[in-house]
């Protein structure tokens, strides 16, 4: 190979992105649904379930996971296509970390 193209290559070293899954309050979705999600699509026992859902509930807004961007909407794609199935408004977004 030629050798002034290796020489002077600098490595280019990205770090992939990191998506957080976000839930958000409202006053509608029943708690215990919300319950249910944590524990479906993120793995969580019920007692970090209940903490999570009580978090939003008295913040506004937290923080389900951390995930690739792929990983990160399929979550909330499931989460939103459940709540709709089971007529809660419950919203679920993504927020981009910057590290
Ligand atoms: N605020 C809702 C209620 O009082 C409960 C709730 C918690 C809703 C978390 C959404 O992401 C949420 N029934």
């Amino acid at each position: 190979m030629d050798k002034t193209l290796t020489q002077t290559a600098k490595p280019k070293i990205k770090q992939p992105k990191r998506f957080q899954v976000l839930l958000l309050n409202d006053d509608y979705t029943m708690m215990e649904f919300v319950i249910e999600v944590l524990k479906r699509f993120f793995s969580k026992s019920e007692e970090t379930a209940q903490a999570i859902m009580l978090k939003v509930h008295i913040e506004g807004e937290g923080v389900c996971g951390t995930y690739s961007h792929d990983i990160a909407q399929t979550k909330v794609s499931q989460v939103l296509e459940f709540s709709r199935n089971n007529e809660q408004p419950l919203m679920c977004v993504i927020r981009e970390l910057n590290d």
